[in-house]
């Protein structure tokens, strides 16, 4: 095998596509290749010392005359200073702004002896790209890439539509790790939520208003009205306190339990038996792998690429953004058959298995890294 020496560069607090950046540098370790995170602080799912992972952490110059300390520029120096130290073969940065800028500005420092893959996640897009002052900058660091990766079929094309991107995007959905994400048993932790005849409906997210977590609990009240049930929130953003409000008013404040930031999600997962996604806007929907890989079906509404990660009626349904009446009568209806039930969970299993594979995925960021290197 061609050992390759990768910088990555991503958010490393809370959020998918750090996710993401993390296992996928884990697991190219683990492949043998040497992985250089190059982040403002420690990638939270990082865990462990682990052979072949280093970790080189950016520090912003605060200079007096600065008024604002240029984080973009600290990342870009620090990047170069990385590549040349440890003789890297490229960069792979998460998001186009400003990780693929700072990996060009990078790239220009070192004579353009190295390579740049970005992946694209969506919010950098379907929020920043909407934004005309920044539209110029996110096409730069786009088109000056060697690759670029795209987390669904439609975020491929909202970018080719909303940028005027022409260029060549390989499509690489998101992974799990089968390892990690598998039912668990939680019989015992379940006890504490609800009472054996009740179903758990759940909803794990930032809590931002493109979550629509407001929807999440016009479901959970029109369930809660036909099948007894509890509803689970996970996680914390700036809509928390909308949120708590809204549920108090409706007098769910005994139906509903916050559980905060969760680190083990896999076993947060195992105790439900449905979770709700109903996003304004999901660009690939990495929780309702999640959820699918620990054999938990999800509802979740038809906008990103929702739909070519649930298969309507097999992995879960989805139903239009906003229209919380349909996604209750099919969670009613599925919480009510345990024949089918059982059928989801099995098919969220294979499906999880077959088509998000870590190993599968893993090997299509190899080939694009050895493409963009002429080994291949
Ligand atoms: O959804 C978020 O708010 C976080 C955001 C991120 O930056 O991690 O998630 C984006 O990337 C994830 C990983 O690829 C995707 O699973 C999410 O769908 C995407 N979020 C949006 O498109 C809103």
């Amino acid at each position: 095998m061609d050992r390759l020496k990768i910088g990555i560069t991503c958010y490393p607090s809370l959020g998918g596509s750090g996710v993401v950046a993390t296992e996928l540098g884990k697991l190219l370790a683990e492949k043998g290749h040497e992985v250089h995170f190059i982040t403002h602080s420690i990638p939270f799912r990082l865990g462990k010392f682990q052979k072949n992972i280093f970790y080189h952490e950016v520090e912003v110059n605060d200079y007096y005359v600065f008024k604002y300390p240029p984080y973009d520029l600290a990342l870009a120096t620090k990047m170069a200073q990385v590549a040349k130290m440890q003789n890297l073969d490229l960069f792979h940065v998460h998001y186009a702004v400003p990780h693929a800028v700072c990996a060009f500005l990078a790239k220009q420092m070192l004579g353009n002896d190295i390579k740049v893959v970005t992946t694209l996640h969506g919010t950098d897009i379907t929020v920043l790209g909407q934004d005309e002052s920044l539209k110029d900058l996110i096409r730069l660091g786009i088109n000056e890439s060697d690759a670029v990766t795209a987390v669904s079929k439609d975020l491929i094309r909202e970018t080719r539509e909303v940028l005027d991107i022409t260029r060549e995007i390989d499509l690489t959905y998101n992974f799990v790790d089968h390892r990690v994400y598998y039912p668990r048993d939680v019989s015992n932790l379940r006890e504490d939520f609800a009472s054996p005849e009740e179903k758990i409906l759940m909803h794990i997210s930032n809590f931002r208003p493109v979550k629509r977590v407001s929807d999440v609990v016009d479901i959970f009240a029109k369930v809660n009205r036909e099948i007894p049930s509890r509803l689970l929130l996970v996680g914390e953003g700036p809509d928390l306190p909308k949120i708590q409000a809204k549920i108090s008013e409706m007098g769910l404040d005994d139906k509903v339990r916050f559980l905060g930031r969760q680190d083990e999600i896999a076993q947060v997962i195992s105790l439900a038996d449905l979770l709700l996604l109903p996003s304004e806007k999901e660009s690939f929907g990495l929780v309702a792998l999640e959820a699918m890989a620990c054999g938990v079906p999800t509802i979740g509404s038809q906008t990103g690429g929702i739909p070519e990660l649930i298969e309507h009626g097999k992995t879960g349904f989805i139903a239009p953004i906003g229209d919380t009446e349909t996604m209750a009568k099919y969670a009613i209806k599925l919480l009510s058959d345990d024949r089918m039930v059982e059928q989801f969970r099995q098919a969220c299993l294979e499906t999880a298995c077959k088509d998000f594979c870590k190993d599968s995925i893993t090997s299509q960021y190899e080939d694009i890294y050895y493409r963009v290197l002429g080994r291949k």
